[in-house]
């Protein structure tokens, strides 16, 4: 079990997603993370263990490589294609309620902004490291977040900026969730932020990165 396991991190660590990918060359013609992953259901191995020794194991080992410098980001893109082609064969026991995801995260670029480059990694980082992620996609209102909140009790909120003037929107989009949800995070990222930058704006925390962001919440 455990070697079946450690082969579907390995995949999605190198972005092999399935038999046919062609990447990395010296995988080809091997069996990929989506064949892998069927395997591990045949063998009765329980999606919550997948998810945690499989998927989260490749994409936290992906992102180690990312913040010591020797992978980037289409590294990362070609993990999180990879860990999204094995979910597939998780997604009906999730949905089911059979095996838990970590939480749910809203997500969003938000009002006067349209790059959503940095926030769509996040998105599938987050995904592979097992989180509900409810995108709500670029130029985001406060209205938007605020009714995705009211849906998912105990969520968690990302906001993405990558304009000076649109960080600033940052502040009134977050003082408008404390407002009405108060015990809801709300995290904020983006190349121009800093930690000091989060802090002044009443955010909950700033992250450079989807995997500092990620490993922030594993226990
Ligand atoms: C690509 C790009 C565009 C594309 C966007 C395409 C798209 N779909 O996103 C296009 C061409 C459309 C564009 C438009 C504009 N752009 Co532009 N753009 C860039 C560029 C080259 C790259 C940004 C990017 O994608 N970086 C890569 C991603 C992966 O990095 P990232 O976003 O920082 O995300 C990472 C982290 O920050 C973090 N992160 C991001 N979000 C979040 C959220 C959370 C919760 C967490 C935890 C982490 C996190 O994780 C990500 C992955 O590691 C930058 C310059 C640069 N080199 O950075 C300029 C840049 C951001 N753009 C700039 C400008 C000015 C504009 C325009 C206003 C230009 C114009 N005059 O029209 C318009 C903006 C229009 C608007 N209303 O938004 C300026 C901003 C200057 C400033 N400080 O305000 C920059 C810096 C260029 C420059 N040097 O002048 N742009």
């Amino acid at each position: 079990m455990e070697a079946l396991l450690n082969q579907i991190a390995d995949c999605i660590e190198s972005g092999k997603a399935e038999l046919n990918s062609p990447f990395p060359p010296e995988l080809k013609g091997k069996e990929g993370a989506y064949e892998l992953t069927k395997k591990a259901l045949d063998k009765k191995i329980h999606p919550d263990i997948i998810l945690k020794q499989g998927f989260m194991v490749g994409m936290t080992k992906i992102g180690e490589k990312f913040e010591k410098g020797t992978a980037f980001i289409p590294n990362l893109l070609l993990s999180a294609k990879a860990m999204n082609r094995a979910m597939e064969h998780l997604h009906p026991f999730f949905e089911s309620g059979e095996a838990k995801l970590t939480g749910t995260l809203v997500i969003g670029t938000v009002k006067g902004d349209l790059h959503d480059i940095g926030k769509n990694i996040v998105k599938m980082v987050m995904k592979g490291d097992g989180w509900n992620v409810i995108d709500l996609g670029v130029k985001v209102e406060s209205k938007q977040f605020l009714d995705e909140i009211k849906n998912h009790d105990k969520c968690i909120v990302g906001l993405s900026a990558l304009l000076t003037t649109t960080m600033m929107n940052m502040e009134e989009i977050i003082n408008d969730i404390k407002n009405e949800f108060n015990g809801t995070e709300v995290f904020v990222g983006g190349a121009a932020l800093s930690s000091q930058f989060a802090e002044s704006i009443g955010s909950d925390g700033f992250f450079p990165d989807p995997h500092s962001f990620a490993k922030h919440f594993h226990k």
